[in-house]
């Protein structure tokens, strides 16, 4: 195959740079990209939701198709699940469902915004008793965490106020204090609560958890199991998130991210399309500390309306890979060496000649020593799977589990 010439003397290039292509392949083998449940059913806008012939239905048909993605990509072992739209009678039996599928189950994520009762809010909601029920669901959560052998407890809040004193602001984050530190008692063993934030919507005066630093400072009042999770779709316009994963990793309270693409709110787009130069920089943050990146959790959090699901679900899976690569062959020595130096263009530059390097072949290197094809994309699209789910599931209406839009 002609990838194998192009791999051979980019390995050569790299080499020559000083940058190890064997430790390079082996990262790359270990990467481990974890897919959302609610990406494979049908989901949209607030406008319309385009019902997709063959999206899963269920949570099991949503684990088959994870699985699919994992079979094709090599580096999507587990399916971060949403409860209640995934919930079951048998945990144990989804477990095994799963690990037939050759995927396990990933994140955790209480829905604490879909009820009459969220009106005001879950956790910050004035009414002591609405905020007890939200405070039940998310132990129920760590239940089945138990129940799953699930690491990850995600927590996205749509708590907030709509208009100038509404609400108390102070009181409600005395709320969220006391709520939050009544669950984290509950989580599993060696298992992490991930703290997300999000400056606006639903909510539009505040939100209570709005950016990193409040999500930041609730992780320290709780313990060291509370961490941050950066959802790249919530930030405000020309956000440096990079800082931010940077900050939060030289603290130790990186917990994980929730990838996708955003250009003017959160548009939940695929990852890396229309920000790949800000996706790499992620990545390359993520590198360069080393050892204190090792227990970050890489998620999908994208909503799909028009793109086909099974695709979108695997680009996205590829273009977190195409930016992780693009991070691991930038050359360290010399970039070191430029910033002691004080040579702003000469450092930029090292990191501009990363990005524009031509990963595929490395990518295509690690695919097939990995036993998968080495262009998954056209695996994808010579296979007879998309066809078969469509004609097994049909149409679903737009009820299947996921956002409805
Ligand atoms: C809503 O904005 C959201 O995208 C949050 O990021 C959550 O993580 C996700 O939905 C799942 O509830
Ligand atoms: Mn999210």
């Amino acid at each position: 195959m002609t990838f194998h010439e192009d791999y051979r003397r980019l390995a050569e290039r790299l080499n020559n740079e000083g940058i190890d292509v064997d430790a390079v392949k082996t990262k790359l083998k270990n990467q481990h990209i974890e897919t959302p449940s609610w990406g494979y059913g049908n989901s949209g806008t607030r406008f319309k939701v385009f019902s997709w012939r063959g999206a899963a239905r269920n949570i099991h048909e949503k684990l088959a198709d994870a699985g699919y993605i994992h079979r094709l990509t090599g580096v999507a072992p587990s399916v971060a699940i949403h409860i209640p739209w995934d919930k079951t009678d048998d945990y144990n039996a989804l477990s095994d469902y799963a690990a037939e599928q050759g995927v396990s189950i990933g994140a955790v994520n209480p829905n604490l915004f879909q009820e009459d009762q969220y009106k005001l809010g879950s956790m910050c909601h004035p009414s002591g008793s609405v905020r007890e029920e939200a405070i039940a669901h998310m132990v129920e959560c760590c239940e089945i965490m138990e129940k799953t052998g699930s690491k990850a407890l995600s927590l996205w809040f749509a708590d907030g106020t709509n208009y100038a004193g509404q609400d108390s602001i102070s009181e409600r984050k005395h709320r969220m204090e006391a709520a939050l530190s009544e669950v984290y008692k509950h989580l599993p063993a060696g298992a992490k609560m991930l703290i997300e934030y999000k400056f606006f919507e639903p909510a539009f005066y505040h939100t209570d958890l709005a950016d990193w630093g409040m999500s930041y400072a609730m992780a320290l009042k709780l313990g060291e199991q509370a961490q941050v999770l950066v959802d790249t779709g919530h930030h405000a316009q020309g956000t440096n998130i990079a800082h931010i994963v940077a900050f939060l990793l030289d603290e130790g309270r990186l917990g994980g991210f929730h990838f996708n693409a955003r250009k003017y709110a959160d548009d939940d787009l695929i990852v890396g399309t229309n920000n790949p130069m800000e996706l790499f920089e992620i990545y390359h943050e993520l590198v360069s500390a080393g050892e204190r990146a090792r227990d970050v959790d890489y998620m999908i959090d994208q909503s799909h309306n028009i793109e086909p699901k099974l695709e979108a679900m695997l680009v996205s899976v590829l273009n977190c890979q195409t930016a992780y690569a693009k991070a691991l062959v930038v050359n360290r020595p010399l970039l070191i060496k430029r910033q002691q130096d004080g040579d702003v263009l000469g450092a930029h530059r090292v990191l501009v000649d990363a990005f524009e390097t031509d990963v595929r072949p490395l990518l295509m290197q690690v695919r097939e020593e990995m036993g998968r094809q080495p262009d998954p994309i056209a695996a994808y699209r010579s296979d007879s799977y998309v066809q078969r789910v469509a004609e097994e599931r049909g149409v679903a209406d737009s009820g299947s589990g996921g956002y409805p839009g």
